[in-house]
């Protein structure tokens, strides 16, 4: 592989340049409509059908009028980093907040600050928890609607922060949060160009549907991932720590200390996205009376994945794909017809350039993230090959090791630091839900190699080849239940009987 392909920066400067210059030269300051949710895992659509019952008419409606960005990932599935990395087409690596406790640091800029001095209105409204758990305005918005950390789903004293102002929190969140989006789209002028950045807590743990919503799905059948067994044909070659992380805080033998079946959290997950999606429907329908539905860019994604019992796990931070991969959608008529699918990985690290060349702005040189504007007008381009994921060891939750992948569109490699263990390689073409681990595998010698050289060669190139160390903060979700499954046994791999060579 090319490794200026793998970089995404230097392409930046070559074929995206050409790309941005049309987008000057057409440059219609577009109106862009970005909602963010919290947590909400790939598949989760209801177009998707992966849990029969799960049913999002309207992220369904912007996929059948808009486009459908399938193989859509974040580089850390956590919320801080994954968030900073969607405002600075940065690795984590590269803007610091490597994990939820991490502060930003000084100097930091976001996009929306480019699209101001474009002569952009903006507005953020919901969930910032990036660096601190602080609710005050940040660089890059003429109207804030935020609250402390994860906030609430349902009032509480903290309330939420106007502009600047304790203001308390009257309803459901994410019924208040489109409340407050609406008003401010309702009050924008006509003539000059708007971003909306809407940041939903939901879907996040631990999830409370609106009341409309609690008990939609309480007799509905959730279908248990394949993947959830400890062993058998689904479990070939699992690392250890994989195995240990079933009896803890984020695995399925002590989810949150409470072992509550799966289905019956996904179920819960379930009707809380529900409101999420009448968010979407709402603003639509805003966009409509404006007349402005066709011409503005919408986009919805979520932060990060989750799993539910996949590899016996739940939660993010993992490698694998319900935990790396985020739900993607587009909608832009005046730009893209409906029904379009981008194939092409995309990342977090890919909004703001994507946002900026929309609006007819120079991205800044350097960043790793790559405008997909193009690939939604269908257009053919030199596109990455590999995708760099990180995730950072934190003492709260010590059950998830740091790791570094590769994610290609056939394989991912996913390389391990600071715990004696196995790395994993998997065929996803042939194996799309990660069941057989061919690190050992002779056959894939080759790829092994391949890619572990690609992977550091990205992290020498970007600058991470450090791991970030910080005082420790918070608490610690650490327990296990000593009468569930005992530690598992070291893998087979790292076995040498006495004597065999
Ligand atoms: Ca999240």
């Amino acid at each position: 592989m090319d490794r200026r392909t793998l970089l995404g920066g230097a392409l930046l400067a070559g074929v995206g340049s050409a790309g941005l210059a049309r987008a000057q030269q057409s440059a219609k300051r577009r109106n862009i409509l970005f909602i963010l949710s919290d947590d909400h895992r790939f598949d989760a659509l209801g177009f998707m059908q992966v849990q029969k019952f799960l049913e999002t008419p309207n992220m369904d409606r912007l996929a059948h009028e808009g486009a459908h960005l399938k193989n859509a990932f974040v580089t850390t599935a956590l919320c801080s980093p994954s968030r900073a990395s969607i405002l600075t087409g940065k690795y984590a690596h590269q803007h610091k907040i490597v994990d939820n406790n991490t502060p930003m640091q000084p100097g930091m800029e976001f996009f929306p600050q480019y699209l101001q001095k474009a002569g952009y209105k903006t507005g953020f409204f919901g969930k910032w928890h990036m660096g601190n758990g602080g609710d005050e305005p940040q660089a890059g918005f003429d109207k804030w609607v935020s609250f402390r950390g994860q906030g609430n789903y349902l009032p509480a004293p903290a309330g939420l922060n106007v502009d600047g102002k304790k203001v308390p929190q009257k309803g459901y969140i994410t019924d208040e949060l489109t409340d407050y989006a609406v008003e401010w789209l309702n009050a924008r002028s006509k003539t000059e160009p708007w971003f909306l950045y809407l940041s939903h807590k939901a879907v996040h743990s631990a999830f409370i549907p609106a009341d409309r919503h609690k008990g939609k799905y309480k007799d509905a059948v959730f279908t248990p991932p394949a993947t959830m067994d400890a062993t058998g044909d689904m479990a070939r070659n699992r690392p250890m720590w994989v195995q240990n992380q079933r009896n803890s805080f984020h695995g399925v033998d002590f989810s949150y200390y409470e072992g509550k079946p799966i289905g019956e959290i996904f179920k819960t997950y379930a009707e809380t996205l529900l409101a999420v999606d009448e968010s979407i429907g709402r603003l639509l329908e805003t966009l409509k009376q404006r007349g402005e539905l066709d011409s503005t860019l919408i986009v919805y994604m979520g932060d990060n994945g989750f799993a539910f019992g996949e590899h016996g796990l739940i939660d993010k931070r993992t490698a694998y794909e319900e935990s790396m991969r985020v739900p993607m959608l587009a909608r832009c008529p005046e730009l893209f017809p409906g029904g379009t699918v981008v194939k092409e990985v995309v990342a977090n690290i890919d909004i703001m350039p994507t946002f900026l060349q929309t609006a007819g702005v120079e991205s800044p040189k350097g960043i790793p993230g790559l405008s997909f504007l193009p690939l939604l007008q269908g257009k053919k381009l030199e596109w990455r090959d590999g995708l760099l994921y990180e995730y950072y060891w934190e003492r709260n939750f010590p059950m998830t090791p740091t790791m570094h992948a590769l994610r290609g569109a056939k394989f991912k490699y996913i390389h391990y630091y600071g715990i004696w263990d196995i790395d994993e390689l998997y065929d996803l073409d042939e194996d799309p839900h990660e069941t057989n681990n061919l690190i050992s595998n002779e056959k894939y010698k080759d790829v092994v190699q391949r890619m572990n050289k690609q992977l550091f060669d990205v992290m020498q190139d970007t600058g991470a080849m450090s791991i970030p160390l910080f005082r420790d903060s918070g608490g610690q979700s650490n327990r296990r239940n000593p009468n569930s499954p005992a530690p598992a046994p070291f893998p087979s791999d790292l076995t040498k009987p006495v004597g065999k060579p």
